[in-house]
């Protein structure tokens, strides 16, 4: 065991920030966000740094077969299970530069700075990568981690396509990154991810770590409307089967449902139009929905009121519809010894902190079904997430690098 304790080690602030703005060029926006949608060749590039990096820091490298990476740093007994940290390096098309990085960035500055302590660890400890987190190219969300976590099956996994038809297994192969491990099946002794709030509540409370309790329940929905093309000068207003203004009713809806079941949350984010053309009254539209509630009871009762709304507006404007769940996540809850380790390092190293549910999905939601599982939070500028101009302070994401690598540790010792 290292003659320093825990308590006396300290992250490398400067080389967590220089390492996340390194990261940060691959797909860097001019708005000064990040673009590195899951399985480009972008990926690819910020894939690759971070194994250059691993390798560097002295970390075996294991790739299974949905390409999620896991660096290896030895411990002492090494038939242990592992410690794992990690998040995701996929961003949304117009992410910032800290979504997901902070999680698999802050994973490899806790190796580097044990390294530099020679800090050794009875358990080893893992940074992993999960693919295709954020669900923006390819849907369901967290579908690398579901895999691994026993909610998809690998060959879902594999067969999920992007809107050009390419799918995930097809785009694995492309990158160099359909490894040969298996997915899952292996046991952690926990796992942590470091994530920003991607909320306003750290920040506008002045704390600096959120203790995550768990993840609210999402689920979401493909809405295909149907109409008839029809000329826009010559077609009265009640001859109309306007599947636009079905969907603008039903963006609508979803608003209302939201605000009727607060603290639940709803949006529709993507749409498509045909024919989308500005004198032809749209006889096709399909979009998606997104609700989630921190009480699956509730987000029962949202799905319901999406249903009968649905329903009632096209049937009023003579408009089929068909309504589709594709994605189910149940709201997650985390496990107490990992939350306790997580509260114990920000509490000792004086970081004023609060318990918080996690508004967004993460890798670490899924994992919690096959390990015990913690999250640590920091503040991001006025909660803004999914945006290029997403950005937190090096001071808060030091702070919470430090408490992982302080939660990492007590449960790998
Ligand atoms: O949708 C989510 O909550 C996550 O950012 N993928
Ligand atoms: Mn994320
Ligand atoms: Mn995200
Ligand atoms: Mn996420």
């Amino acid at each position: 065991m290292s003659t320093k304790t825990i308590q006396n080690l300290q992250i490398n602030q400067d080389r967590l920030w220089d390492s996340l703005m390194e990261m940060a060029k691959i797909g860097a926006t001019e708005k000064g966000g990040c673009a590195r949608l899951a399985l480009t060749d972008l990926d690819k590039q910020g894939r690759d740094l971070f194994v250059q990096w691993c390798k560097e820091a002295g970390c075996t490298i294991t790739v299974d077969r949905m390409g999620n990476i896991f660096a290896r740093r030895p411990g002492r007994n090494n038939d242990l299970p592992p410690v794992v940290t990690g998040s995701h390096l996929d961003t949304q098309p117009t992410g910032g530069k800290f979504d997901g990085v902070f999680g698999v960035l802050a994973g490899l500055e806790v190796i580097r700075t044990l390294n530099d302590y020679k800090f050794e660890t009875e358990a080893p400890i893992e940074v992993s990568v999960w693919t295709n987190e954020e669900g923006s190219r390819f849907a369901p969300a967290m579908i690398a981690s579901g895999v691994f976590g026993g909610v998809f099956t690998e060959e879902y996994g594999h067969s999920r396509a992007d809107l050009d038809g390419k799918t995930i297994g097809e785009e694995l192969k492309r990158i160099g990154y359909f490894g040969d491990a298996p997915v899952g099946g292996r046991p952690f002794k926990a796992f942590f991810e470091a994530h920003i709030e991607q909320g306003p509540i750290l920040e506008a409370e002045d704390k600096i770590i959120g203790v995550v309790q768990g993840i609210q329940g999402i689920k979401w929905f493909e809405v295909t409307l149907t109409g008839q093309d029809c000329h826009a000068g010559t077609t009265p207003m009640n001859r109309r089967k306007d599947a636009m203004l079905a969907a603008a009713r039903m963006v609508d809806l979803v608003n209302k449902i939201a605000l009727d079941h607060l603290p639940g949350v709803g949006t529709v984010g993507l749409m498509t139009v045909h024919p989308n053309s500005r004198n032809v009254i749209p006889g096709k539209v399909f979009f998606t929905v997104d609700l989630r509630h921190p009480y699956d009871e509730e987000l029962e009762k949202m799905k319901a009121a999406l249903d009968a709304g649905a329903a009632k507006i096209c049937g009023n404007l003579d408009v089929e519809y068909d309504l589709q769940e594709i994605w189910n996540s149940p709201a997650i809850h985390y496990d107490p010894a990992c939350i306790d380790a997580v509260r114990k390092a920000a509490d000792e190293a004086g970081l004023p902190n609060r318990d918080i549910v996690s508004g967004a999905g993460h890798d670490a939601g899924y994992i919690a079904r096959v390990a015990p599982v913690g999250m640590i939070f920091v503040p991001c500028a006025e909660g803004i997430s999914h945006n290029e101009i997403e950005s937190a302070l090096p001071e808060d994401l030091a702070a919470g690098c430090n408490v992982l690598m302080r939660a990492m540790v007590e449960l790998a010792a």
